[in-house]
Formats: structure tokens, C-alpha cells, sequence
């Protein structure tokens, strides 16, 4: 059983990604997330860098989404994902598959939020982000301010795979992490 804590996280993650609010985490929903992203970073939508960023969010949805469809019907309810994600945080210290994976989703957020590809994201990349998933600006600046740990103006790479990590993963209600988008009520 999840604990509290980590059930509210994931379902906000649930719902960050659920763009269209359907209950449903679908291949629509990444892809819109795609061409909200694209129009406030005014790249073309047939650009490199949009088929870069298209690709990246097709990646995820096969990837890390897909994976929770348990019963096959191309969407993932909230239920399936709490399911999937209990068992990983079950098994996570003991499985070096699971804790890879989640690496490597947390790196291709990264390079997704990481708009100018300079290897780390500002205030404004990560408010696009936000913006473009239905969250404000205020609840960018409030994860912007817990995730940034050394307070240099950036989040760093390492910084927010150690986020991206207690987010998902940590009891802790003191985690920097737990702020990943803004708040988890
Ligand atoms: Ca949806
Ligand atoms: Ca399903
Ligand atoms: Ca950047």
C-alpha cells in the first residue's frame, strides 16, 4: 500500500500529465504536451526541434506510460498508475531495472525542460513547462525555489534527478523533491 504522502504525490503526477483532464493518461495527452511546449517556445511545428521534442514526449508515453496499461485499452487510469507505481516504490532498492528506468525518465524530463539545451534549466524553462501542463507560474516559482538546492539560479541536472527521485519515491515530508510541481494537495 502506498503511504499517504507518496499516494498524493502520484496522483498529482497523474493529473499533471492527464493534459485534457479526461481521467486517462493517454499518447494524446504527451503529445499535446508536445505542441503546447512548441508554441510557447514559437518553434514550427514541422522545425528539428519540435520533431526532437515530439519524439521525446512518443518515447515517454512508450516508455514510462504505456508500461501501466495494464489491461491493454491504450490509456492508463489513475488506478493502474497507483498499482504500478506502489509495486516500483515496493521494489525499487532491491531492482537496478527500476531505479535505471526512473533514471532515465528523469533524464529525458530534464532534456525536455532543458529548452536552450545548456545542461540546466532556468526559472523561465521551468515555468514553460508548467504553463504548457496547466500548472501557473506561481507554482513554478515555488518548485523552482525547493529544487534549485544551492541557490545558483539553476536547476542542475544532478539536482533534479535527486528531485525527480524523492518525488516519486520518498516518505520523507521534508524533501525538497515533494515540491517537484509546486505543491502535491
Ligand atoms: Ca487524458
Ligand atoms: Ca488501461
Ligand atoms: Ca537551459
Amino acid at each position: 500500500m502506498l503511504s499517504q504522502l507518496l499516494q498524493k504525490k502520484h496522483t498529482k503526477n497523474f493529473h499533471v500529465y492527464d493534459l485534457d483532464r479526461s481521467g486517462f493518461v493517454e499518447h494524446a495527452d504527451l503529445e499535446r504536451c508536445a505542441s503546447n511546449l512548441a508554441k510557447l517556445r514559437n518553434w514550427q511545428p514541422d522545425s528539428p526541434d519540435f520533431l526532437d521534442l515530439q519524439a521525446k514526449f512518443s518515447a515517454i508515453w512508450t516508455n514510462f506510460w504505456q508500461p501501466a496499461d495494464i489491461n491493454g485499452d491504450g490509456k492508463v487510469s489513475l488506478e493502474e498508475y497507483l498499482k504500478v507505481a506502489d509495486n516500483s516504490i515496493t521494489n525499487f532498492s532491491d531492482s537496478t531495472v527500476l531505479q535505471d528506468t526512473h533514471t532515465a525518465k528523469a533524464n529525458v524530463i530534464f532534456d525536455v525542460l532543458d529548452a536552450n539545451n545548456n545542461g540546466q534549466i532556468s526559472l523561465s524553462e521551468y515555468k514553460q513547462f508548467c504553463v504548457a501542463v496547466g500548472l501557473t507560474e506561481k507554482d513554478a516559482e515555488t518548485a523552482f525555489a525547493h529544487l534549485n538546492h544551492n541557490a545558483d539560479g539553476y536547476i542542475s541536472r544532478d539536482e533534479y534527478l535527486q528531485s525527480s527521485k524523492e518525488f516519486h519515491i520518498s516518505e520523507d515530508f521534508n524533501a525538497s523533491g515533494n515540491w517537484l510541481y509546486g505543491s502535491y494537495e
